[in-house]
């Protein structure tokens, strides 16, 4: 079912293994832009006119107004079952715990006597967050976007989720009670590229955001590159992604397990072994057989995720080169199933999340570790971060000279303003000491 890449006796250069060597899926979005290009302008020029067009035409359902009365948020939570209620707000006290832990504080350097820097956090006015409603409902991601949202102080937000045609043109019931659960009232039965480019432009119904986070499908995905600029973006999240690096101490149950909970997502999704055991090797073969026939979902996703080429069993000479496979993959999420697993994390350069040892299996991350689930994906995690209160917060500079402090080093100013050719800049200095510059220090 899963395919096989031998990379023993493979010489490893220098600079890390070639990345095409290692089984990855792709996305075009690139192709997408062009088909979500009239559907944004649509958004921008008709409004929530235009998001009732697309709800009837992609979602099959004839709704009044995209905005989700509150009266249907109270009523999803209190229709919401006693148990996921509970698992909810465990999940979102864990993932509070960890994400107020990221707030940074303002810190002020003193350069100079009487010349500050202060670097001042103030987080995004207003975002709107995205969250698929097709094939995935996942009030789980709600709590990932709005809980660093909320902890980084952003102080208006607004959420959007596909409307559904068997609850009344509403988004899903669980997402609204999530959002309900998380003090979120403000909810759209909008999705794909329109319910980015209503964020992004506004309508009647819904003021315009200046930040747009969340999952959603290759439509998303494409509507956030193209209105990039406008509003900010998280990093693109593509299909999801397991890697995990095990040795002969690694028990097979587990490894297969974990590798199937992620291609639960997507037909499209990867899980990747990265081994130098050929016996784990073989037993994680024998085990995703018998694992794979005893789950759901197993025709539509688990089996084309596994046997399609984005996954595979790599197999190594040794930890080091198993080390150079995983961070030249950058996987979304990197398990470590290997003797001393916290000293081997502790190697890995690249990956979204690690997750360590025989304990800590992706799905404790999805729901209940405290971290973050919303993570680089295709790569990406070699130069970026999960969603984290950083996402949501922007750094100002805040520059304070006294007289003395600007005199001090007037000169130098003066110096590379007119090595850069540009006078007026140097001018601008001389013209407060009466265009007699103090010779620098
Ligand atoms: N593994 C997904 C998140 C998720 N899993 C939501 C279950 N629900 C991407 O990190
Ligand atoms: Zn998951």
């Amino acid at each position: 079912m899963i395919s096989r890449i031998d990379l023993r006796g493979t010489a490893f250069p220098e600079g890390g293994i070639d990345r095409d060597l290692l089984p990855r899926a792709e996305l075009d979005v690139e192709a997408a832009l062009e088909k979500v290009r009239p559907i944004c302008d649509d958004v921008r020029h008709r409004g929530t006119a235009a998001l009732i067009d697309y709800a009837h035409r992609f979602d099959g359902v004839a709704i009044e107004r995209v905005r989700v009365p509150a009266e249907a948020l109270e009523r999803a939570l209190a229709e919401l079952d006693p148990a996921v209620r509970a698992a909810l707000e465990e999940s979102i006290r864990r993932a509070r715990l960890v994400h107020r832990d990221q707030r940074r504080a303002d810190h002020t350097t003193q350069v100079v006597p009487g010349g500050t820097v202060t670097e001042r956090w103030v987080p995004v006015e207003r975002v709107g967050l995205y969250v698929p409603g097709g094939r995935s409902v996942y009030p789980s991601s709600v709590v990932m976007n709005v809980v660093p949202a909320q902890e980084a102080g952003v102080g208006s937000m607004a959420v959007a989720s596909p409307p559904q045609s068997e609850f009344d043109g509403l988004p899903h019931p669980t997402i609204l009670a999530a959002c309900a659960l998380l003090g979120v009232q403000e909810v759209y039965a909008a999705g794909g590229a329109q319910a980015v480019a209503m964020f992004a432009y506004g309508t009647e119904e819904c003021r315009p955001v200046s930040m747009v986070t969340g999952p959603g499908n290759i439509w998303v995905a494409a509507a956030k590159r193209l209105l990039k600029g406008r509003i900010g973006i998280d990093a693109e999240a593509g299909p999801t992604e397991i890697a995990i690096l095990a040795d002969a101490t690694a028990d097979p149950v587990h490894v297969a397990a974990d590798l199937i909970s992620q291609a639960e997502h997507d037909p499209l999704a990867a899980s990747v072994l990265v081994t130098d055991s050929e016996e784990l090797a073989t037993a994680v073969e024998k085990e995703l057989e018998v694992q794979v026939a005893a789950t759901k979902h197993v025709e539509d996703r688990i089996r084309p995720a596994l046997s399609g080429r984005q996954s595979g069993i790599v197999l190594v000479d040794g930890l080091e080169q198993g080390l150079a496979v995983v961070d030249a993959y950058a996987a979304e999420h990197l398990e470590i199933q290997t003797e001393d697993a916290p000293a081997v994390a502790a190697r890995v350069r690249n990956a979204g999340a690690i997750f360590v040892g025989a304990w800590a299996p992706v799905s404790l991350g999805d729901y209940a570790a405290g971290s973050n689930h919303v993570l680089p994906t295709g790569g990406c995690a070699c130069h970026s971060s999960g969603l984290s209160v950083q996402s949501f917060l922007r750094g100002i500079h805040v520059v304070d000279y006294s007289r003395e402090a600007l005199a001090e080093v007037a000169g130098h100013v003066v110096t590379l303003a007119e090595a850069e050719d540009l006078p007026a800049h140097g001018a601008a200095v001389k013209a407060r000491f009466d265009w007699k510059v103090p010779p620098s220090k």
